[in-house]
């Protein structure tokens, strides 16, 4: 449900990705353009100003512009602001007190009745319970307790209700039988409404006061757009409610109203639905979800990556070696190094955007090696000054380095080609790799 949202940011981050010179007006104009697909997508206009706001400051305020991979970091922190926004990190369920006392509430039609399974089959194969009980709680719509007796015989899970409409009652009778019979969970599944109404948010603040509940959790439809940031600030003023789990994520809606929800209440989204059966229920991760959102594979630990083994300040060196055009074999295999620091050159290339479109990609690592066996088979004069290699010398790096003078010879017709291109780069602005001028990166 998240594409529309996904395919607007991820076009503005390609952008700013692509471009050479980061300055402030490049900032500002991402900036807009981000403003528009996040309301575009249903996300909240407050959330949108905070987070908008939010990243401008960290883009503008600090050393982003001045730095060598101002779009790295800038892709950065939106990524980090938006992991803010869903929420940073959490428990899941707190089982710290047993028996864990478990209430789901919400709307009708929510998905509560499954959302109730679904957890109950989460907290056996998770926490390895097996004593479970489910409540039937919802005594007006009429088929709701047969619906979760049902579904409590499919997964193996105990079900108790009463066939009266007296609610507290039932809730009462089924506490006491989750004490004496020692049940590890006890998950109650309640009636929605339509609409919010002070009925309903009575009666659960009086279940809510028989017992001290473990969780309080929301079930909310993420088809409903903008109306979920209402409900879940009712439910949260009227019950306090401990976590929010978004429900039908499967469907085609913009997603971005339900994901405001965190934002707006304080409240995490713990847990997302996405299909009507039973193992359709994953834990929610802000990061993950943040860097789905963006579109961006693992982009983000690629630069942290890149950022940790590539100082600034080496980058800004090779930069300026090759707007000079002295780049020499010595730099070139230093930059060799800071990218086999960075692990195996097919991990990183898998954690490129993009990449697993390029499925015939053979990167060959002893390639690598062979480059390096050959540069450190020269001497200091012959790194700086490549043109001195004559065809003796070429066979005595050869025979040092352990390959062949076609070998050498390749590498430094490859080297020539690259400082070529290079310098014309280095005349006009840099790519949006400027630490990594082996061609093809
Ligand atoms: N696609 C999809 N459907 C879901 C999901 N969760 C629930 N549903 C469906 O949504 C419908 C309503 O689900 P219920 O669990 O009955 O919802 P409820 O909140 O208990 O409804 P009431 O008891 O009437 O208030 C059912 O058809 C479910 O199969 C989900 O994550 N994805
Ligand atoms: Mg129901």
């Amino acid at each position: 449900m998240f594409e529309s949202i996904t395919s607007k940011l991820s076009t503005v981050l390609k952008k700013i990705a692509g471009i050479g010179i980061i300055t402030e007006k490049n900032i500002e104009d991402a900036i807009k353009e981000i403003r528009l697909s996040l309301l575009e997508a249903d996300v909240n206009y407050k959330v949108v100003k905070h987070f908008t706001e939010k990243v401008k400051e960290k883009a503008i305020g600090t050393e982003v512009i001045k730095s060598i991979n101002a779009n790295q970091q800038f892709i950065k922190i939106m990524h980090d602001e938006l992991v803010n926004f869903l929420g940073g990190d959490y428990s899941y369920i707190n089982i710290t007190k047993k028996p864990v006392i478990i209430m789901l509430v919400g709307l009708q039609g929510c998905g509560k009745t499954t959302t109730a399974a679904k957890l109950a089959n989460y907290l056996k194969s998770e926490y390895k319970f097996n004593k479970i009980l489910l409540v039937g709680a919802d005594v007006y719509r009429p088929a709701a307790r047969e619906q979760l007796k049902k579904l409590a015989t499919h997964i193996n899970a105990d079900f108790y209700t009463e066939q009266h409409n007296d609610v507290i009652k039932i809730v009462k009778n089924s506490l006491l039988k989750t004490e004496n019979e020692f049940y590890e969970a006890v998950i109650f599944d309640t009636a929605g409404r339509l609409h919010i109404d002070n009925e309903m948010l009575e009666e659960l603040k009086k279940i809510k006061s028989l017992t001290s509940f473990s969780e309080i959790l929301l079930v909310a439809d993420s088809m409903i757009g903008q109306i979920s940031v209402d409900v879940a600030k009712s439910f949260n003023e009227a019950l306090g409610i401990t976590g929010i789990i978004l429900t039908k994520t499967d469907g085609d809606a913009r997603g971005g109203a339900a994901l405001s929800m965190k934002f707006i209440t304080s409240v995490p989204i713990k847990f997302i639905g996405t299909g009507e059966k039973i193992e359709k229920f994953e834990k929610f991760y802000p990061d993950r979800m943040a860097s789905r959102i963006l579109g961006m594979g693992d982009i983000v630990s690629l630069v942290e990556k890149a950022s940790k083994t590539i100082s600034l300040e080496q980058a800004k060196k090779t930069e300026e070696k090759l707007k000079k055009a002295s780049f020499n074999l010595e730099d070139f295999l230093e930059q060799l190094n800071s990218i086999k620091n960075m692990g195996p050159i097919g991990e990183l290339i898998k954690m490129m955007p993009g990449a697993s479109n390029l499925h015939n990609l053979n990167f060959d690592e002893k390639e690598l090696k062979h480059i390096e066996a050959i540069i450190l088979s020269m001497t200091p004069k012959e790194r700086h000054h490549p043109e001195i290699i004559d065809t003796s010398r070429r066979q005595r790096i050869a025979k040092g380095s352990g390959t062949s003078p076609e070998k050498v010879n390749k590498l430094l017709k490859q080297f020539n080609q690259m400082k070529k291109m290079m310098k014309q780069i280095g005349k006009k602005k840099f790519g949006a790799f400027p630490g990594f001028p082996i061609p093809g990166f």
